[in-house]
C-alpha cells in the first residue's frame, strides 16, 4: 500500500479518512465523502454490490469482517441488494452531525464506531 511509516500506528478505517481527504484538511466535504465508498465500487459501475462491499472491507482490514454482510445490509436503504449514488449520500449525510457539509475526524470516529461495530 505504501502507507507512510507515520501513519503506522492508525487503524484501517483512519487510513480511509485519511487517504479520502485529498485536500488534507482533516474533513471531509461530500466530494471526498463520495470518493470515499466510490473505492468499493470495484467495477466502477457506480453501484456496490454486497461482493464489492464485503471483499474491499476484508481487503482494507477493516474491523468486524463477520459483520460486513450486515454493515451492507444496513447501508442498502432500499434493499435491492446495491449501495448506490442515493444512499451513499445518505451515509455522508447520517456522518456529517452538526450539518456544515463537512465531516470532521471526530464526526467521522464517532459515526463509523457506532454505525459498523459489532
Ligand atoms: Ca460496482
Ligand atoms: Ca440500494
Ligand atoms: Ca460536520
Amino acid at each position: 500500500m505504501g502507507r507512510p511509516s507515520t501513519l503506522a500506528a492508525t487503524k484501517p478505517y483512519e487510513d480511509l479518512f485519511y487517504q479520502s481527504d485529498v485536500s488534507n484538511d482533516t474533513f471531509l466535504s461530500r466530494t471526498e465523502c463520495r470518493n470515499l465508498w466510490a473505492i468499493f465500487d470495484a467495477d466502477k459501475n457506480n453501484y456496490i454490490s454486497k461482493i464489492e462491499f464485503e471483499l474491499k472491507w476484508t481487503f482494507l482490514d477493516l474491523d468486524h469482517k463477520e459483520h460486513a454482510p450486515i454493515f451492507f445490509e444496513e447501508l442498502d436503504k432500499n434493499f435491492n441488494k446495491e449501495i448506490d449514488s442515493a444512499e451513499v449520500q445518505q451515509i455522508c449525510f447520517f456522518f456529517d452531525d452538526d450539518g456544515d457539509g463537512f465531516i470532521s475526524k471526530f464526526e467521522y470516529d464517532y459515526n463509523w464506531k457506532a454505525f459498523f461495530s459489532a
